[in-house]
């Protein structure tokens, strides 16, 4: 399995969606390095652990992206942990990680968590009114958001969070070129295979989503989308 430093391509899939068993085995055989579940509402322990149990049929890594604490279980590879930095609501800042750390802090494996720098930029997205994300940031305020992700907390992950619509390249590529070493994921709105390959241009992991539910095939052509790119990031894996 490969670390999630070296990944270039990950699906999310959405517990509270279905998908299809033909589908759900085309996406995870698709070459794309993970599949995240997560997702922003009607997200419980059964869902999740349901598609757990799907993806675990195939070969492919398997994080949980985690967004409340009712759905943490054992057996991901991976936990990803968001810290939304520009969210209006403190308890998705700091709020439920001290709470949870609180009831499974003794018994986390550190090695399998990864804390994310979350910087959600699409004002109409379902996490932004969960969050009460202020939006409203320019690109130097994401730079700012990079570098505080980066050099300051020493995150080991900044995601831009477009989720639902196609993002600024412009704001991506700044972004990229604030971080010497937290790895920058981009995710939002990726319709197309020329989308995921001008994102893959400035993020390290490009994130595809809700395109899965929609049209699985042009969601399968993302991978070598992104694949083809094969830029040098210059950090250390
Ligand atoms: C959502 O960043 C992901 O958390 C992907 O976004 O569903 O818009 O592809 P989309």
């Amino acid at each position: 399995m490969l670390s999630y430093r070296e990944w270039k391509h990950v699906f999310k899939l959405d517990p509270a969606k279905d998908l299809d068993n033909k589908d759900l085995e085309a996406v995870c055989e698709s070459g794309t390095d993970a599949i995240i579940v997560g997702g922003s509402d009607n997200v419980t322990l059964d869902n999740t652990l349901a598609l757990l149990a799907k993806v675990r049929r195939y070969s492919v890594a398997c994080a949980l992206e985690i967004s409340t604490l009712d759905s943490i279980t054992p057996g991901f590879d991976y936990f990803f942990i968001p810290t939304v930095l520009n969210a209006g609501d403190p308890r998705w800042i700091t709020g439920m990680h001290r709470q949870a750390l609180k009831e499974y802090g003794t018994m986390m494996n550190w090695d399998e968590i990864v804390t994310e720098g979350y910087c959600i930029l699409n004002k109409d997205a379902k996490v932004s009114a969960l969050t009460e994300a202020d939006t409203t940031l320019d690109q130097e305020d994401v730079e700012a958001a990079a570098m505080l992700t980066d050099r300051l907390f020493h995150l080991p992950v900044f995601y831009l969070e477009y989720s639902g619509v196609y993002g600024d390249p412009a704001i991506v590529k700044a972004a990229a070129d604030a971080l010497k070493n937290a790895r920058l994921f981009y995710g939002g709105g990726i319709r197309s295979a020329e989308q995921a390959a001008e994102m893959a241009a400035y993020a390290d992991t490009v994130v595809v989503g809700n395109i899965v539910y929609e049209d699985v095939k042009t969601a399968l052509k993302t991978v070598e989308a992104v694949k083809n790119i094969g830029r040098d990031d210059g950090k250390n894996v």
